[in-house]
């Protein structure tokens, strides 16, 4: 399908300016450019393709999705012609994928690589899009695919600057090899980087590894192997139907969730049950019970599960203890696959500092000083500290909307979206895999799917009635907004301090920002959306028209001014809109 003819680009540069060069920008790139005609720039900050898969290069990198569904189901070739070589894809593999669709599609000549933007700003009906390089280029849409952990976070430890060691964060790992030999080496952060890079580093002749752990977490083994090639035949035989089944499951996986709760069965029972997922290894076990993410008591069970196998798999009781998490429910933070995490601290050159109990005090040139006093010594620090998530990235590209408002000052008290595919105030802009919308809590490359067909589409839609702009009303924004917080209310990821929860960088407001009430239900939502043509938009071929959704009646001075007087906080860029 080609919307070329019907089109008139004559006042922009581009279509549509694309952000960011990963699953999400290539397969939008494609999307756009090949089956629209329409013309696209990519704009990618790295030298390379492959978004996340490009900066993640930590010893240990490896998805935890399994290899086979880790990929985009769109196109045939691709599928038959790259075989996967293990059950989980390590980074290198995952960056040779992208690079291999990359090539396949003959997508490079369109991305301009090692440029960041810098600032996108709603204009005169158009989006001007400046880039560190100093142009700036115009768009009639402005897609961001910038995925949703990818600007690293390193906390602001006391004196941080004054050691002198070598220091790495895994979220932007050097190309040149790292050398860890006879090194007394640091990591701090036991999530899913730090649990993958500790066996990693534990493996090398380090003189001593010491991992700082604030939160301890619930690691169920992956048991990765090898895909050998009746392995890869048979998924090829069912290839269609295993994908078509990702693509219609709640999580974006093919995994039968068993319709069961732990709630009311005896502790034997439960472990009778999760013992063979265990065995198996992967996130199956985390489909065991299908209240497992809403049901305490079901919960409870399974964390205590875990826990016993935390306890027989190190060595130290005392060091055991202090890795067994009992102050939140498996699965409401992150949760992470291992090889060989917890054996690791059963090596006499391996130890753990809990800094919940004994606080990191300050960096010194050599090292650390904890709060206890003992100044601990390091040749390197690793940070596997996590990112600024789901918004960070999103908000440092100073995007601003109509009305001169920008994105930051609009999600001040967190992000609100319609679908978490666009922002009322901020025409013709799309966000792949945006806050609100599934994206971290499913196997990624499916709702990515999803995103980039539906914006595809709708702007396929646009074009050929010659409608100028689309956006969110602010009452289907609000509707979204409260939706998504009440889905999140009904389950335990509320309960913990977590980067799903915003928590994790000092200062974001508090909200959960995934949508949590599944792929398959938003899907459907998405499609219904657009068979209602586009319900909760505004279709507009003016910018007069847009920002007068119609749902809300205009108000008169004295309304503005009692609306003021009852929230004096309120944004008066929203007020104005309304009066
Ligand atoms: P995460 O999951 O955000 O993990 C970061 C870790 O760093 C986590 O254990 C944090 O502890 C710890 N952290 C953060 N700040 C501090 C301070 N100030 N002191 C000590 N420890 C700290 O990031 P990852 O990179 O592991 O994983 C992110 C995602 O990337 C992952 O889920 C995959 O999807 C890919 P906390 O738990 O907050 O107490």
């Amino acid at each position: 399908m080609s919307v070329n003819a019907t089109h008139d680009q004559a006042d922009v540069d581009y279509d549509a300016v694309v952000v960011g060069a990963g699953f999400s920008g290539l397969y939008q790139l494609h999307r756009l450019r090949d089956e629209l005609g329409l013309s696209v720039k990519v704009v990618e900050k790295a030298d390379d393709v492959g978004g996340t898969w490009y900066w993640n290069r930590y010893p240990g990198a490896r998805c935890d999705s399994e290899s086979h569904i880790y990929c985009y189901s769109f196109n045939e070739e691709i599928m038959s012609e790259w075989q996967w070589s293990e059950r989980y894809p390590e980074q290198p593999e995952v960056l040779e994928y992208l690079r291999f669709v990359a090539d396949h599609l003959d997508l490079r000549k369109d991305i301009e690589f090692g440029t960041e933007v810098t600032s996108a700003t709603f204009e005169e009906g158009t989006w001007q899009v400046e880039t560190d390089d100093g142009e700036t280029v115009s768009s009639q849409f402005f897609i961001t695919a910038v995925g949703c952990l990818s600007t690293p976070y390193v906390p602001d430890f006391e004196n941080r600057d004054a050691y002198e060691g070598e220091t790495y964060h895994t979220g932007k790992w050097p190309h040149d090899s790292v050398d860890f030999e006879d090194k007394r080496v640091a990591v701090i952060g036991t999530g899913a980087s730090g649990i993958q890079v500790i066996p990693e580093i534990g493996k090398e002749d380090v003189e001593h590894l010491t991992v700082f752990q604030r939160t301890p977490n619930y690691a169920v083994p992956a048991r990765n192997r090898p895909l050998d090639d009746q392995t890869w035949e048979d998924i090829q035989r069912n290839y269609e139907d295993i994908m078509a089944e990702a693509h219609d499951d709640g999580s974006g996986f093919p995994f039968d969730t068993a319709r069961q709760t732990a709630g009311d069965l005896a502790m034997e029972e439960v472990e009778q049950i999760l013992e063979p997922r265990w065995q198996e290894g992967g996130w199956r076990f985390l489909v065991t019970f299908e209240d497992l993410l809403i049901n305490p008591y079901t919960n409870e069970k399974v964390s205590q599960y875990l826990r016993e196998k935390i306890r027989e798999a190190v060595d130290d009781p005392e060091t055991a203890e202090k890795l067994v998490p009992t102050d939140h429910y498996y699965a409401t933070k992150r949760p992470p696959l291992h090889t060989d995490y917890y054996d690791t601290f059963n090596r006499g050159y391996v130890s753990l500092v809990d800094v919940t109990e004994n606080p990191v005090e300050r960096f010194t040139a050599d090292g650390i000083r904890t709060e206890d006093g003992v100044e601990h010594e390091f040749d390197m620090v690793v940070f596997a500290t996590g990112f600024d998530a789901m918004t960070g990235t999103l908000l440092q590209m100073d995007i601003t909307g109509r009305n001169g408002r920008t994105l930051e000052e609009k999600w001040a008290d967190g992000p609100n979206t319609y679908l978490g595919l666009g922002v009322h105030g901020f025409p013709n802009l799309f966000t792949v895999t945006g806050p609100q919308s599934p994206s971290v809590l499913s196997n990624m490359p499916v709702p990515i799917e999803h995103h980039v067909e539906w914006i595809s589409d709708t702007i396929a839609d646009l074009l050929e009635e010659g409608t100028r702009y689309i956006e969110p009303t602010r009452a289907a924004e609000e509707a979204w907004t409260e939706h998504n917080m009440d889905l999140a209310e009904e389950t335990l990821y509320t309960t913990v301090d977590s980067w799903y929860m915003n928590e994790n960088i000092p200062d974001k407001p508090t909200v959960f920002t995934p949508y949590p009430g599944g792929v398959d239900v938003y899907h459907d939502t998405i499609c219904e959306v657009k068979q209602k043509g586009y319900e909760g938009y505004t279709l507009a071929d003016s910018l007069d028209e847009l920002g007068r959704d119609g749902e809300k009646p205009k108000l008169g001075i004295f309304e503005a001014m009692e609306l003021l007087h009852d929230d004096p906080d309120m944004d008066l860029a929203d007020l104005m809109e309304m009066a």
